[in-house]
């Protein structure tokens, strides 16, 4: 089969198709690397600045205690994951963690909370911090499960630009890695999310034991929704201890991971494609092909949620040497807590 050129592929004018299938999507992928990798940088530097990254910040809101039982997640309240539950954080700690993320050179601030849903209660809270902290001129995200329709509108009208709310993988090994959520359930928040008028950051993992064609089967996903998410994250899985995956776990071959990055370049050309969770396992050249390959945000600071990031001086040697356009501050410490699962 011709491996389908993405440029001349009945993309409509605005350049997005929601029609992919996977056999287009395993050709791409099945392309000779350099053909790939050409492909990827072409529509890249159409859409986006090719030496620009997007840098972002997390914060674990509130951790652990999490009722759906999510088999990557140290959060997850149905296993031994050794991590200690707390109550939602005060609004004071978590502008002035966002203020420090600012000043470190994040633009966007990501708020996390292990919830299957907010309480209205709790939502109350979190509706006064995206406030806040887009007082402080970043962009807001904040991931919090499953919302229902009026839950998305007031973040909305507390001026929240991004949710985010991950497939997590291919309709086909979903069942394997959740099962106190259906993929239909996210697919819901998602359109709630997106018709209040909050733009979309969803993603998955990879790593868990899926197949390439699982990976593939995600992208396809995400690319057939009836808008692309204005931001995908990929995470790689940071190894938890005490959790299904473990069993299943198998980090993939790093050229697999850039051919990853490149489809979904060429499948969600104007998304912004996040190297996610796991950049700690991988080295700087492969970084710099993930790069190249159209990935453009990464998460900084030393701690995500509960697991590593690499450190901010690795980011800021590597983001340099590639001449990429960061704002990472090298005398500021980091602004996360030092305390992450080994
Ligand atoms: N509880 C909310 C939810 O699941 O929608 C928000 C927080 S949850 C931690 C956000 C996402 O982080 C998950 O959907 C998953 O894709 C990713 N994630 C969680 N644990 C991870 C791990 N150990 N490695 C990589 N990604 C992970
Ligand atoms: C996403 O896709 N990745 C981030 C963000 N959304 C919230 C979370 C990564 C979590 C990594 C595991 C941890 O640190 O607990
Ligand atoms: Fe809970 Fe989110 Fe972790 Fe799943 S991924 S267990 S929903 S915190």
């Amino acid at each position: 089969m011709t491996p389908p050129l993405a440029s001349t592929n009945g993309q409509a004018a605005t350049g997005l198709r929601h029609d992919w299938d996977r056999a287009e999507a395993e050709a791409l992928y099945a392309l000779p690397f350099a053909d790939l990798m050409f492909q990827a940088q072409s529509l890249h530097r159409t859409n986006f600045d090719p030496n620009h990254v997007e840098t972002a910040s997390l914060l674990s809101i509130k951790t652990g205690g999490c009722p759906e039982d999510c088999g990557y997640c140290s959060q997850s309240s149905h296993y031994d994951t050794g991590l200690k539950a707390t109550k939602l954080m005060d609004q004071a700690t978590v502008v002035a963690t966002a203020q420090r993320a600012k000043e470190a050179g994040a633009s966007r601030f990501c708020m996390a909370a292990a919830w299957r849903n907010p309480k209205d209660r709790d939502l109350d809270q979190v509706c006064d911090m995206v406030s806040a902290v887009k007082g402080l001129g970043m962009e807001t995200c904040v991931t919090l499960g499953m919302l229902t329709p009026a839950q998305a509108a007031r973040l909305h009208d507390a001026g929240l630009d991004f949710y985010n709310h991950n497939v997590d993988t291919s309709p086909e090994f979903y069942d394997k890695i959740i099962t106190t959520r259906t993929l239909e359930d996210r697919i819901d928040t998602l359109a709630h999310v997106r018709d209040a008028g909050i733009k979309v950051c969803c993603g998955g993992i990879v790593g868990m034991g899926e197949r390439v064609e699982d990976r593939l089967g995600m992208m396809v996903l995400l690319a057939n929704l009836p808008s692309h998410p204005e931001s995908v994250p990929v995470n790689l899985w940071n190894e938890v201890k005490g959790v299904p995956v473990n069993d299943t776990a198998e980090r993939p071959d790093p050229i697999a991971l850039v051919r990853l990055i490149a489809v979904a370049r060429i499948l969600m050309p104007k998304s912004v494609v996040r190297l996610s969770a796991g950049r700690q396992y991988m080295t700087d050249e492969l970084q710099a092909l993930c790069f190249l390959a159209g990935a453009n945000s990464i998460f900084i600071g030393d701690v995500l949620l509960t697991t590593k990031n690499p450190q901010r001086d690795r980011d800021a040697s590597l983001l340099e040497r590639l001449g990429i356009n960061s704002q990472l501050d090298h005398t500021t410490h980091s602004h996360l807590r030092a305390d992450a699962a080994e």
